[in-house]
């Protein structure tokens, strides 16, 4: 069987860039693109210009040797992988067109036995109009799928802060769109996969990396919703949580202040677009995922209504504990919304971040030390359960109002 001695991984984010490295590190020569031209050059320096554990030591091994390089534009290779943004237009409709551009830009570079695969999250039947694409730019190919090309639909379903661990050991799901094409794509995750490889068509395997972060999201909005019912029946849902979980078939996840990311938060709506009449509790519990942050904002204003001028600090901006990724988190939205509705000093500690983005910082909002927001703010808002605020001593947060969207501070 023919050999994929060069890879082409056309978007370098969150997902693309960990498996270039990851591929170039098992001996494969990787061009890695991506349309960021600030992006290429920082990775051609060894560098990444995202945040992930471990990437940066194993980018400098593989750009240092020559195995990866990153560019602009496609170019020959024996497999493409597309890794590219999906997120959703208004509507909460898949946007496409991410996948729709890198599909024709990478056609004209397509030869004999080549394997595409398709790794973004994407909704039931992306794969096919992946293929339709491409044959739209190539008619030479039409009908040739599984025959003189191959394609599939690989989805990663990695956790970031252990990219590069879960890359390697998570079993992964190989959705061909033919039986050769499972092949082939089995063959490709062979050279770095540790897991098992399952394979299916691609439609399932679409619609299984949509099922888990719907599943996720479902059991987040069942521990939300309890949070609500347990504040209204005034009871400390962490310990009714913690005590229903004794059960040895009971698992309840966490309350928070709602879902962020750009997965869990995103998927579950594409299960909602293709099939809206079947799909009531994931679309429910996405509705309650996402009125967290208002259920939030609103316990803040009635404690600071008990103040004249009250500094409220907000302990945590990224979507989840000890990360520096700030897109999508219910926390950013909630310090946001906060400076936007409340007369109030707002502080923010962000341990994971030099600078506030400018949604923050425009509105007046000063990024602080831990130390700091304890002397000076009269509430106290824990949105992440960083490790840091994790060790603050209960004796001094009993001098404050607190209000605990994670259960950390109890
Ligand atoms: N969260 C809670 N309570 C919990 C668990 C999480 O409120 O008990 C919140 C987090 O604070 C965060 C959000 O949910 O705001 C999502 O965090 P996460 O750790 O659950 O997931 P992600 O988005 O970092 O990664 C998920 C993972 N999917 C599953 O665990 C099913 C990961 O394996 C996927 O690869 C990733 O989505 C993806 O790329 O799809």
């Amino acid at each position: 069987m023919h050999k994929f001695e060069t890879i082409c991984v056309v978007g370098l984010g969150y997902i693309g860039l960990p498996t270039a490295a990851v591929f170039a590190k098992s001996g494969v020569q990787v061009i890695g693109v991506d349309t960021n031209e600030k992006a290429v050059r920082t990775i051609n320096s060894g560098k990444a210009h995202i945040v992930e554990v471990d990437l940066d030591g194993l980018l400098q091994g593989v750009v240092a040797n020559g195995s990866l390089k990153a560019q602009t534009t496609p170019t020959e290779a024996d497999a493409f992988i597309i890794a590219v943004p999906t997120p959703f237009k208004d509507g909460f409709s898949p946007d496409l067109s991410y996948v729709e551009a890198a599909t024709r830009s990478i056609a004209p570079y397509v030869r004999n036995g080549n394997l595409i695969v398709l790794e973004s999250t994407v909704p039931p039947g992306a794969t096919d109009k992946m293929v339709a694409w491409l044959e739209e730019e190539r008619p030479d190919l039409k009908g040739m799928c599984g025959r003189s090309y191959h394609a599939a639909h690989c989805p990663e379903r990695v956790l970031p802060g252990r990219v590069l661990i879960e890359l390697v050991q998570n079993d992964r799901i190989i959705g061909g769109i033919t039986e050769e094409c499972a092949d082939r794509a089995e063959a490709l995750y062979e050279i770095f996969v540790k897991g098992n490889c399952y394979r299916t068509n691609a439609r399932t395997a679409e619609m299984a990396k949509l099922s888990e972060n719907a599943f996720r999201d479902v059991n987040i909005a069942f521990a939300n919703e309890l949070s609500l019912i347990a504040d209204k029946l005034d009871i400390d849902v962490w310990e009714l949580i913690s005590l229903a979980n004794k059960h040895p078939r009971v698992n309840i996840l966490q309350p928070g202040p709602g879902v962020g990311g750009h997965c869990i938060a995103v998927d579950p709506w594409f299960i909602v677009d293709a099939a809206p009449e079947q799909a009531r509790l994931i679309r429910t519990s996405r509705e309650v995922n996402d009125n967290k942050p208002a259920v939030v904002i609103e316990k803040v204003k009635r404690a600071t209504n008990r103040f004249k001028e009250p500094t409220v600090a907000c302990f945590g901006l990224a979507f989840k504990a000890d990360i520096d990724d700030l897109r999508s988190s219910p926390a950013l939205e909630i310090t946001k919304r906060l400076a936007e509705e409340l007369d109030c000093n707002l502080i923010a500690v962000e341990p994971n971040i030099d600078e506030l983005p400018a949604s923050l910082s425009d509105k007046g909002i000063t990024l602080t030390t831990t130390e700091d927001a304890m002397e000076t703010a009269d509430i106290l808002v824990l949105l992440v359960d960083h490790k840091p605020f994790k060790r603050i001593a209960p004796v001094k947060l009993a001098e404050k109002v607190v209000i605990d969207t994670r259960g950390i501070w109890r």
